[in-house]
């Protein structure tokens, strides 16, 4: 059964449940975004990972009886979370002030630089990429105010910005873009990630979760 987890002031709710859905979805794992800034570790964001249900029977039959440590080293269990035929809820909180265009900056940059790595980088993604930073162009982020990502599995990237936690009714914006869509949630977890904490809870809470689920027997 999944838990809460807190990430400084940042409480990240057990279960929420998108406007997308009727089913509430499950907080798979939250970590803290930093950077080290003249070799201090400064905390900027809290980012959590909210997954439809059928999540854990999909993981279980490849990963479970795997440790945590197995799965924090294991890059493919990332990737499967990320490409996984579920839709993912991200909610990307602020600790500290931060201007829309900044974030989506240092957002974008990371993206671009995975897609293009991956060879996925054509003149959709670079528009898909425009329309992206312009949905933040006059955006403000004080503490505590939220970004979610939602994550489709057909390749849509849904937008909501709240000034708290809670999850807006419609979204902001929508982009259709699978390699944006897949490339945001990499970003965060995948082979150079922005939250290493985030790849850690994910392990750590899915071991206990496929090792709790039996609707896959082996
Ligand atoms: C991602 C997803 C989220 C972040 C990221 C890359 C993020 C950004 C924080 O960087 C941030 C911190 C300091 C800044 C600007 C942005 O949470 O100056 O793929």
């Amino acid at each position: 059964m999944a838990t809460p987890v807190t990430v400084e002031f940042l409480e990240f709710p057990a279960f929420v449940t998108p406007p997308s859905s009727t089913k509430p979805y499950f907080l798979g794992g939250a970590g803290v975004r930093g950077l080290n800034i003249e070799g201090e570790f400064v905390k900027f964001t809290g980012i959590g990972v909210y997954l439809e249900e059928k999540a854990v029977a999909w993981l279980g039959s490849k990963w479970k009886g795997k440790s945590a440590a197995e799965l924090v080293e294991s890059l493919e269990f990332y990737r499967d979370i990320i490409k996984g035929p579920f839709e993912k809820f991200i909610r990307g909180s602020k600790v500290r002030t931060l201007e829309g265009p900044e974030y989506v900056r240092k957002v974008s940059e990371n993206c671009v630089n995975f897609m293009k790595s991956d060879g996925n980088y054509g003149e959709a993604e670079e528009k898909a990429i425009e329309e992206f930073r312009y949905a933040f162009k006059d955006q403000h982020f004080p503490p505590g105010s939220t970004v979610f990502y939602r994550q489709s599995p057909t390749g849509t990237l849904g937008l909501s910005f709240s000034k708290d936690e809670t999850i807006p009714e419609n979204e902001y914006a929508v982009i259709e873009n699978k390699a944006l869509s897949e490339a945001v949630l990499e970003t965060m977890i995948g082979e150079i990630p922005v939250s290493p904490a985030l790849k850690e809870s994910l392990a750590t809470r899915f071991y206990e979760f496929l090792k709790e689920d039996n609707s896959k027997t082996e």
